[in-house]
């Protein structure tokens, strides 16, 4: 016997993953994790009796639900799901995936739609953070057509523009979550920091890379990651993050001196593959970091110094990630009233999942 779930496969960003309406899940939390597993074909490398796409970025799942704050139109659990272990995580949010949940709730009718484009205030249950997505509705119906381009994507799609409000802390309770600007672990220097994703800022050559080594280079190197890994379990703790052995934070993003006329030129593990790109919210923490003064970005990144509106040039493997931000310096530290990005989603397949009925009834 198998049980259908009504579900939509999205492209959010340079991610992918099944959104489903909180309605239609479990309410139990393990046996909502269980039946995620099983759509998606977890623990399985090749994930090959579900849907998910055998990577991170793409075994990743939404589950919307009516505002839980005054302040939003529809509230968003972001879940991963492990590739290769039956573990689904809330321990993050994702900012990619967050660019399809603005479609998703008008198309879901948890917003009504403008003619032009509809603002969706998004509260992300992760963090307890509100964004801001900016969908296009030209006659009252989502867009997903446009000339916007995105790096990490083949492609044009609809323009999606985000506005976060009040990152700062929302994962770690602070900006700076060890309260130092610079920690040092195995002799290692880092700087760690959360404006949205807790990220921790590594230099590239203090493993003697360059910084532009490949994705799959990067992946090959069983020393690096043993490394990285170590860094990342003893430093996760300090970032009030408690055990994070089986967390997908903080993520472990490398640096090094920007290659193509951006601000600085990264590598993110997040943590135990590395990204193609770059994810959004890690974006948004890795620019903060470079305008930290003292951080072990400066003297790599390339920016200018001051207050007010700035664009920052975030370069990963496949490209760009454009972070805007609005921000007071003040103190040695960086108060960043608003940070703006792009980013495009689409809808890729409405329908129903199916799962073992044995699943769902918790057998
Ligand atoms: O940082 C990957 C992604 C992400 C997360 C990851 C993300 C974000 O690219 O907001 O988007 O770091 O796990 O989807």
């Amino acid at each position: 016997m198998m049980t259908a779930i009504p579900a939509t496969l999205m492209r959010g960003g340079t991610s992918k993953g099944l959104y489903f309406n909180a309605k239609d899940m479990p309410g139990d939390e393990t046996l909502r994790d269980q039946v995620l597993l099983a759509a998606m074909g977890s623990p399985d490398l090749r994930q090959i009796d579900g849907v998910g796409g055998a990577h991170p970025l793409t075994s990743k799942v939404a589950i919307m639900s009516a505002p839980m704050r005054d302040d939003a139109d529809v509230s968003y659990l972001f879940l991963q799901v492990v590739v290769d272990k039956p573990e689904v995580s809330t321990s993050q949010n994702c900012g990619n995936i967050l660019a399809g949940v603005g479609p998703w709730a008008i198309e879901n009718k948890f917003v009504e739609a403008k003619d032009g484009v509809t603002p969706v205030r998004i509260h992300m249950v992760n963090t307890d953070a509100i964004a801001v997505a900016h969908v296009p509705t030209p006659g009252r119906q989502v867009e997903y057509e446009g000339d916007a381009r995105i790096d990490g994507v083949p492609g044009t799609s609809a323009a999606i523009p985000i506005d976060f409000l009040d990152v700062a802390g929302s994962s770690c309770g602070a900006l700076l979550p060890t309260g130092n600007i610079i920690d040092e672990i195995d002799g290692v220097e880092m700087t760690c920091v959360d404006n949205g994703m807790p990220v921790v800022v590594l230099r590239a050559a203090d493993f003697g890379l360059s910084g532009s080594e490949s994705p799959a280079e990067l992946e090959a190197n069983e020393d690096l990651k043993k490394r990285i890994e170590s860094i990342r379990l003893l430093i996760g703790p300090k970032m009030n993050l408690g055990d994070v052995e089986k967390k997908t934070v903080p993520k472990m993003t490398l640096v090094s001196a920007p290659q193509s006329g951006g601000v600085v030129n990264t590598r993110s593990f997040i943590p135990h593959r590395v990204h193609e790109a770059i994810g959004v919210l890690g974006a948004v923490s890795v620019a903060t970091a470079c305008m930290l003064p003292g951080s072990v970005a400066q003297g790599i990144a390339k920016l200018d110094a001051g207050d007010g509106e700035k664009r920052l040039e975030i370069e990963h493997p496949t490209g760009f990630f454009t972070v805007d931000m609005d921000v007071a310096l003040s103190d040695g530290t960086v108060d960043v009233k608003r940070s703006a990005l792009l980013r495009t989603a689409r809808k890729l397949m409405r329908g129903e999942v199916y799962i073992r009925s044995s699943v769902w009834d918790g057998k």
